[in-house]
This record gives structure tokens, C-alpha cells and sequence, in this order.
């Protein structure tokens, strides 16, 4: 609740700047500065006054516990850890990018991790009027309605990538490296089998991480993945996600809040270790109990086979 409230205090300025703000913007209140300086990784004012008014508020409420954020710790040197510590995970501008050339597809991501376990998550999508909430053992909804919001039967089960729906990103780390390994792992994935590809349905780069992880918690989407997302990209995320009954895997494992403690294989820590796939809630087959959970993991499988999951960063 105090995630919520905090988020729809600082909506109106999220809409405000969204409409104001520019690459280029006349008036230097609202212009984006680069980070990265390769034209790419941006920040603004509204990032900034955010970020210090939602840190301003769970200060005042939760004074002992650590907060990460992601202009705070861009302009600390980029070093930030997930301890056992409760945690609070802030992205203000989800998608800056997007905020900058009103693409409505941005938000401000607000998580808490505790023991290194997502346990708390507030997307909010002020422009598309989308607010996503989840706590551990308590489901996951969108503006009230429980995730995923597609069910069954409409909610199918995807038993190969040829019938699946990916959301990734390319994300601002133009190296050749990184950037060659995204590229060739996007065109793998999308190649025709004959020629050693996973012939996945389609593959979407919508430019912010936590909306498209929104997407696979919805329903809309069945998995997710990207190498180099920072913690504050996807903490929020990952709960709405694995409490609609979706799961995040690396190559070490997988890890959900809905999945029995004893299966989960992918140690909390690892969970912030910058390489993501999350899959969405699948429906067991008829007659076949626990056939969601396997067909989740055999995606992922099927995914990582595909991709070229360099460590990040690299
Ligand atoms: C964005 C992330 C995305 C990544 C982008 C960018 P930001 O967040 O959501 O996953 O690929 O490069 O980092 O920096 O706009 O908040």
C-alpha cells in the first residue's frame, strides 16, 4: 500500500514531464542529458525528482531499510548490491527513452526485496493508466484485476517456440560485443528451424523492460528475455510476474514466488545477476497435472539454447 500511494503521488509528474520533456527540449528543466554518451542511455529532470521524492517518502517510513535507485546509483559510479537487507528498487523512468519521445510505453518501478527475494512490486504505467501490484503469497493484479488477465481456455499453452511471443530488448550498451551477441541471438531466435533457429513466433523490442515483463505477467506475452538489465529494471516485475503464476530462469535454474520453495533452483542472489528470461503462467494439459510448470521450464530451456547468454556485463 505505501509502494501504491507513493507511485500515484508521483504520476502527475511523470504525465506532466511526459508531455513536456524532449531530447532537444527548449527549456532545459525537461531536457534529457546522456548518460552513457552515446546518445542512447538518457536521464531528465523528472528521473531525477522522482526517484529523490519516492526515496524521500519510504525514508520516512521505513528508515532502516536500504534503497537502490537508478539515478542515485548512476551518479554514485554504478555500484549498487542486493543484500539480505530489505531492499527498496526504484526505477523512476522506466524507459527513459520512450519518456523522451512520448512513446507511452514507461513507468515507475518500485520493488522490495528482502533475504535477496522479490517480495513486493508497483508498476505503474501513468500514461497507458496501468497500475500492476503484487506481494509474495498475495496474487498479482492490474488496476484491481487479478493477473494473468488473459485465462484459460483463452489463455493457451505454447508447447514450442513457434507459438510463442517474446519481448526482449536491445537495451544502451552499443559495444560490438554485447551488441552482437543481442543481435545474433535475435536473429537465431527468429531463423527458420531448417537453418538451426527457434522459428519463435515473433519478437517484440518495445524499449523498457518492466512494462514488457508486465506483458508476460498479463498474459499477452510468453516470456521475456534480455541480457543487462539492471535490479531496478525488473525487482518490481518479477514479483507481478511470478505471483500470476510466471517463473524466471538463468542457465543455473528457476525461481517463483508461487513455485514450492523446494523446486526453486535458482538461488535468490542469482536472481540479480543481469541475464532474465521470464515466462508466463501456463495451464497444465488436460489430464496432465504439473504440465504448465514443465512446459515453463522446457521453454526456457529451449530459449537458452538459442541465445548466446553472455555473462553481463561481458
Ligand atoms: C531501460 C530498461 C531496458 C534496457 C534499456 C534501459 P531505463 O531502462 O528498461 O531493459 O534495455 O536500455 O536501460 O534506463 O530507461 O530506465
Amino acid at each position: 500500500n505505501t509502494a501504491i500511494a507513493i507511485a500515484k503521488e508521483v504520476g502527475p509528474a511523470f504525465k506532466d514531464g511526459f508531455w513536456r520533456t524532449g531530447r532537444f527540449s527548449a527549456d532545459s528543466a525537461f531536457a534529457a542529458d546522456d548518460k552513457l554518451g552515446n546518445g542512447a542511455d538518457c536521464v531528465t529532470e523528472v528521473d531525477r525528482y522522482i526517484e529523490k521524492t519516492v526515496f524521500s517518502r519510504l525514508r520516512e517510513i521505513y528508515p532502516t531499510h536500504k534503497l537502490v535507485g537508478e539515478e542515485t546509483t548512476t551518479e554514485c559510479g554504478n555500484e549498487y548490491k542486493v543484500t539480505n537487507d530489505p531492499t527498496w528498487i526504484v526505477d523512476p523512468v522506466d524507459g527513459t527513452n520512450n519518456f523522451v519521445h512520448h512513446f507511452q510505453y514507461t513507468g515507475i518501478s518500485i520493488g522490495l526485496a528482502i533475504n535477496k527475494e522479490p517480495v513486493v512490486g508497483v508498476v505503474y504505467l501513468p500514461i497507458l493508466d496501468e497500475l500492476y501490484t503484487a506481494a509474495h503469497g498475495q496474487g498479482a493484479f492490474m488496476n484491481g484485476q487479478p493477473l494473468p488477465i488473459i485465462r484459460p481456455p483463452v489463455l493457451t499453452t505454447p508447447t514450442s517456440l513457434a507459438e510463442c511471443s517474446m519481448v526482449c530488448e536491445h537495451g544502451s550498451d552499443r559495444s560490438e560485443k554485447v551488441m552482437g551477441s543481442r543481435l545474433a541471438s535475435f536473429t537465431r531466435l527468429l531463423l527458420d528451424k531448417k537453418h538451426g533457429g527457434g522459428c519463435i513466433q515473433n519478437l517484440r523490442v518495445l524499449g523498457a523492460a518492466c512494462p514488457d515483463i508486465t506483458l508476460v505477467a498479463k498474459g499477452v506475452a510468453e516470456c521475456y528475455w534480455e541480457i543487462g538489465p539492471h535490479a531496478w529494471d525488473f525487482a518490481a516485475a518479477v514479483i507481478i510476474l511470478t505471483e500470476s503464476g510466471g517463473a524466471v530462469f538463468d542457465g543455473a535454474g528457476w525461481w517463483g514466488s508461487s513455485i514450492p520453495e523446494s523446486e526453486r533452483t535458482l538461488k535468490p542472489h542469482n536472481i540479480w545477476n543481469r541475464r532474465l528470461i521470464a515466462v508466463r503462467f501456463i495451464p497444465d494439459l488436460p489430464g496432465k497435472p504439473g504440465s504448465g510448470r514443465e512446459l515453463q521450464k522446457q521453454l526456457a530451456k529451449d530459449v537458452l539454447e538459442i541465445v548466446e547468454d553472455i555473462p553481463y556485463p561481458p
